[in-house]
């Protein structure tokens, strides 16, 4: 029996999501605005509403995660004298990666998307979502499949600002510790990305090495 009477004591009736439109539609719609998201790394200076920013986040953290413990937080900074402490900690570590630490084929996978250890939009886009990954609750206890659940997240935050228009970029920063020092955090959180959002620059280019995606077949396997 499907409804079997061995179902734990404390559980609601499910209401599941129908869309509007037939389920193909539905999906193909997701897709296509799914598909036109770009990291970009030139940014408008144009303010973004916290209002936005707040549901964006609520919709990250609705994520499924390792028994539901939600082992993230979402340190939204707008401060302009933050987020310039922020660009200043990262390029240090830029420069390090780039001059030194990154290994010459890790370069030439880097040289399509030109970027280099400048990191003005770390400035300039409105507002820098820090991820943080919990090791621990904040009540001192075990959190499971951390990594995972915050993979998730962080997916379901990109796809939620796409779907208002806002651009992101998916930066990462190594290592990442400065950020947790910068923003004084707990010692259970660990700096998982470092995500600009905002609107992107009315002259903004994206390099069209990345615009090529894998095709179905290449992807997809079908048993
Ligand atoms: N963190 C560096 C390098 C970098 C690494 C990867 I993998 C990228 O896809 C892009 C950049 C930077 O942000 O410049």
């Amino acid at each position: 029996m499907p409804n079997s009477p061995s179902r734990p004591p404390k559980f609601a009736l499910h209401k599941p999501y129908s869309p509007d439109l037939d389920p193909i539609g539905a999906a193909k719609a997701f897709c296509e605005v799914l598909e036109r998201r770009r990291s970009i790394r030139e940014f408008s200076a144009a303010p973004v509403d916290r209002e936005l920013i707040e549901w964006v986040v609520k919709s990250a953290a609705s994520a499924p995660s390792g028994a539901n413990k939600q082992p993230w937080r979402f340190v939204c900074v707008q401060d302009p004298a933050l987020k310039k402490r922020i660009r200043e900690a990262a390029e240090i570590e830029e420069r390090e990666f780039y001059s030194r630490r990154a290994p010459t084929a890790w370069k030439l996978d880097l040289a399509p998307l030109g970027t280099d250890e400048t990191k003005e939009f770390l400035e300039i886009a409105p507002w820098l979502i820090v991820v943080f990954r919990l090791t621990k609750t904040d009540d001192g206890k075990s959190v499971y499949y951390s990594e995972e659940s915050v993979g998730i997240a962080t997916g379901m935050l990109l796809a939620a600002a796409q779907m208002a228009g806002l651009a992101t970029l998916t930066h990462t920063p190594s290592p990442m510790a400065f950020l947790a020092e910068v923003l004084q955090r707990p010692s259970n959180e660990r700096a998982y990305m470092l995500i600009p959002v905002g609107w992107p620059a009315e002259t903004c280019h994206v390099p069209e090495a990345a615009l090529i995606k894998k095709p179905l077949g290449d992807v997809m396997v079908v048993r």
